[in-house]
């Protein structure tokens, strides 16, 4: 980069993210230049190539994001990075895709955030809004960036994003015209100095909603209240745990989810999506009908729609049967608070494959639940020193070599009637590229053990 280099926007990161932002920006006529620590990123490398995008690959230049007239970092990467950290102290300004993706789009929004739940309801919700006849686009954290849907043509009259604490961290712009607080627990303490930072961050998402929006938010996130003072939209309450106020708009008990939208009262049956186990689901169906109704869709449609969803792979996935014993596959549970929802959904006896890398996780959580219900735990990944010591107390604790090996015992260990879960508590990245990798080496694994039977 020479001295006369024109204005640039700085991409830092070439995921999904980045690519995305920089291929936008681009076609926007920005000046681009795209930067990534990885060595490895051909790919992207390529597609920026061929558009004439300068990249700088395998290394971060401090003087490029100096220079840079606005740093757009990838969700992943902390501000707190020393490249973004020094250019912020010279006043290099910030932008981020949700922000640049406010700034063009202009189809109303429905934003999911929450710590577990939030690709589930926002699969739903896109489900529900076509059973509605509506043309949704869903993306976000959930996997495609929201400037795909920009630089697209498929035609599409609403949005629907899962939006991450990271993504909200950058942004100052977002303003969501339905937005749903699904819960908040224990996560990413690997990147939060204090859970309250990881709080406000997901608190967040109302920040910039004025009286014409609404905010579907569960009653039982601790600080509710005090919170709710801090929202000028439109508030809409949903519990599964707290007495029903003036606020609640979606009561949920074990056979019933009664919602009450002015004067009208409607109640769905919580076996109506069979796919959608325990309570933590039935929450999951209450939020995504009030957000669908928040738009002006029929009750009719959303309960067809219900009743026709299709399940996302990773999530309390049933696998098989084999000799009475039942197979299900949780890799997407990377935090504590998922495990304890998982287990929740069974009554049977449990054999737990727990483990992999650590996002700061206090197991501890988890003592109650594998008290009630966990028969044997195999510990898996760089966690499981860590593991064995916590429960070795409470139920055996056996140290797997590997996946394979963790599947093979627990089959031996567990008994007709019985559950073989992969929920981990743990990210992937110590042994696997990602959670859906690990799902589905777990998956791969159950099927050869079918196959031998
Ligand atoms: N990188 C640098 N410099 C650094 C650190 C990283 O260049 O100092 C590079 C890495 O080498 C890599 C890139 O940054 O090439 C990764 O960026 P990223 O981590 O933001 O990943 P993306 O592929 O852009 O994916 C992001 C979200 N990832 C995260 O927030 C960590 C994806 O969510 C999201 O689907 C995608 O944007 C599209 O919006 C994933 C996720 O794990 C699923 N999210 C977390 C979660 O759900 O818990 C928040």
């Amino acid at each position: 980069m020479s001295i006369s280099t024109p204005a640039y926007h700085l991409v830092i990161g070439l995921g999904a993210s980045g690519l995305a932002m920089a291929r936008y920006l681009h076609a926007q006529g920005k000046n681009v230049i795209a930067t990534d620590i990885d060595a490895t990123k051909d790919e992207a490398v390529d597609t920026l190539d061929r558009l004439g995008i300068e990249t700088q690959i395998g290394y971060h230049d401090q003087k490029t994001f100096d220079n840079a007239q606005v740093m757009v970092p990838s969700p992943g990467i902390p501000l707190t990075s020393k490249y973004i950290a020094a250019a912020l102290k010279k006043g290099v300004p910030l932008s981020c895709e949700l922000d640049i993706f406010s700034q063009a789009n202009t189809r109303p929004v429905i934003a999911i955030t929450g710590t577990n739940g939030k690709t589930t309801t926002t699969t739903l919700i896109g489900q529900l809004l076509a059973a509605c006849g509506k043309k949704p686009f869903v993306g976000g954290n959930i996997g495609t960036p929201l400037l795909e849907q920009l630089m697209s043509d498929t035609p599409c009259d609403i949005i629907v994003a899962e939006i991450s604490s990271f993504q909200l961290d950058l942004s100052t712009s977002f303003k969501p015209d339905v937005a749903l607080l699904l819960n908040i627990s224990e996560d990413h303490l690997d990147r939060y100095p204090l859970f309250s930072d990881y709080e406000d961050s997901k608190w967040r998402l109302f920040e910039n909603q004025t009286e014409t929006d609404t905010a579907i938010i569960n009653a039982a996130i601790s600080g509710f209240d005090e919170r709710l003072k801090t929202i000028n939209s439109k508030k809409l309450a949903f519990s599964s745990s707290t007495a029903m106020t003036a606020k609640t708009a979606a009561q949920i008990d074990e056979s019933r989810i009664r919602i009450r939208t002015g004067n009208s009262k409607i109640a769905i049956d919580t076996n109506i999506c069979p796919a959608l186990l325990g309570t933590h689901n039935h929450e999951n169906i209450a939020s995504a009908v009030l957000a669908c109704l928040s738009v002006g869709t029929d009750i009719q449609n959303i309960k067809t729609g219900l009743k026709n969803y299709r399940h996302l792979p990773h999530r309390v996935e049933y696998v098989a049967d084999i000799n009475g014993i039942s197979f299900y596959n949780d890799s997407k549970a990377t935090n504590t608070d998922a495990v304890i929802r998982a287990l929740a959904c069974f009554d049977r006896p449990v054999t737990l494959i727990l483990g992999g890398r650590e996002k700061g996780t206090d197991f501890s959580q988890l003592v109650h639940a594998i008290k009630k219900q966990v028969k044997t735990i195999m510990a898996i990944g760089e966690a499981k020193a860590h593991i064995k010591q916590t429960f070795k107390g409470l139920c055996p604790v056996i140290e797997a070599r590997d996946m394979a090996d963790a599947v093979n015992r627990a089959f031996e260990e567990a008994g007709p009637g019985e559950v073989i879960l992969l929920s981990p508590a743990c990210a992937s990245f110590d042994i696997y590229k990602s959670y859906n990798h690990r799902g589905d080496d777990f998956k791969s694994l159950v099927a050869q053990i079918g196959k031998k039977q």
